[in-house]
């Protein structure tokens, strides 16, 4: 009996046995279909490009962080059959309306700005001030031009307020400080000539640019920087004018220029010395080129001046009101095609690129003896 008894017991142990024999082989044969699917399942997106529906963390960061870089390989197992294609991760066009502008801002300038502070606030702005949008693709390259000399405190409160507006923009950007070198009398528009000639040699890709004098903050982030089918005049009324336009043909403080407008105008004037005229001049050369200046709503083109000095060295420039009666004239050989400087130094700091340029002097005139 209980012979019996173990023998059937021995079968029923074999039998489980092999049942479990079975469950494990077909449980191999599972996993190794499954993981089959899940590489084809990859290398279906990594042929295509970007992993973005999958990894949008990943792919703006590497935007983010390399503007200019042609992109890294996603990391995952190409398909043999990859059709070749971009492998950089395609972000959909920024739309024309940024989300997440404030309005109105509150600018002044009392309370001290040390650089590092600024720095710490805008840790997504690079070397040289460079900045692309890490979740969406700019339609336009935006070189920022500031003529400068001695204005360093001035430059502080400017980085402090612009780099979260053009951030909130959605714009891919970089800012230019055009370092007069030397003593001699100040040369507003050629300097913006450099920044033009200078900023394209960073970056071949720059087809928007802005002019900013290096006082002056706009008090309202709607007021895009951005380049239109015509020239844009972007300081419309200042504090220091009773927010109003001071005169109809005005064209000061800050003004934008697609690159293909600013050739057609032959750059602007280098011969204005000294303070004021050059932004008349530049006014004149849009007009005899038939364009039209487009401007903001009254009610966004508000600015906010630093209150200073004239500069010693930036006298208001005596031969400004003839030399703006010849524009006709003097448009076709004096601008960009005639331009005359040296560089004596560039040097990307965290905020922007200085570059310190030997643009000359004035001749002198009216001649002595
Ligand atoms: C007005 C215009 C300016 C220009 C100028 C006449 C406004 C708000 N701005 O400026 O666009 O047409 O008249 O030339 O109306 N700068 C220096 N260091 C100097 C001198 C000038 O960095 O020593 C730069 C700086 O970017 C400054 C700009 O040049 O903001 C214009 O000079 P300004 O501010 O002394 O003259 P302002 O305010 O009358
Ligand atoms: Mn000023």
């Amino acid at each position: 009996m209980s012979r019996l008894l173990g023998g059937t017991l021995e079968r029923v142990c074999k039998a489980v046995l092999l049942l479990c024999l079975l469950h494990f082989l077909v449980a191999v044969i599972l996993y190794f279909d499954v993981y089959a699917q899940h590489l084809a399942f990859f290398s279906r997106f990594s042929a295509r490009g970007p992993a973005r529906a999958l990894h949008p963390a990943a792919s703006s960061s590497t935007n983010f962080s390399r503007p200019n870089a042609t992109a890294p390989s996603s990391g995952l197992p190409e398909a043999p059959s990859a059709r070749p294609g971009p492998t950089a991760p395609i972000l959909p066009p920024c739309p024309d309306s940024p989300p997440g502008l404030v309005g109105r801002l509150l600018i002044e300038f009392t309370s001290p700005m040390p650089l590092e502070r600024v720095q710490r606030e805008n840790p997504g702005v690079l070397l040289g001030g460079r900045y692309t949008p890490p979740d969406c693709t700019p339609a336009q390259t935006v070189a920022v031009i500031i003529p400068f000399r001695h204005r360093e405190h001035h430059l502080r409160y400017w980085l402090h307020y612009l780099h979260p507006i053009l951030r909130r923009q959605r714009l891919r950007y970089g800012v230019y400080v055009i370092n007069q070198h030397g003593e001699d009398t100040f040369n507003r528009a050629k300097l913006l000539n450099v920044g033009f000639l200078e900023a394209l040699k960073e970056d071949a890709t720059y087809d928007c640019f802005i002019f900013s004098d290096v006082d002056l903050v706009p008090m309202d982030d709607r007021n895009l920087y951005r380049c239109g089918d015509q020239p844009r005049h972007f300081a419309i009324a200042m504090d220091k004018f009773g927010f109003r336009l001071p005169y109809a043909g005005y064209f000061g403080g800050v003004s934008g220029l697609s690159k293909a407008q600013f050739l057609r105008i032959n750059g602007f004037p280098n011969e204005y010395w000294g303070w004021g005229g050059e932004d008349d001049d530049i006014f004149n050369r849009i007009s005899l080129t038939g364009m039209k200046i487009s401007r903001p709503d009254i009610r966004i083109g508000r600015y906010r001046m630093i209150k200073h000095d004239r500069d010693k060295h930036n006298e208001p420039n005596p031969q400004r009101f003839t030399k703006i009666q010849n524009t006709k004239l003097t448009m076709k050989r004096d601008g960009i095609g005639s331009v005359r400087y040296q560089v004596l130094e560039v040097s990307r700091q965290p905020l922007f690129t200085n570059i310190t340029v030997d643009i000359g002097r004035p001749p002198s005139w009216p001649p002595r003896g």
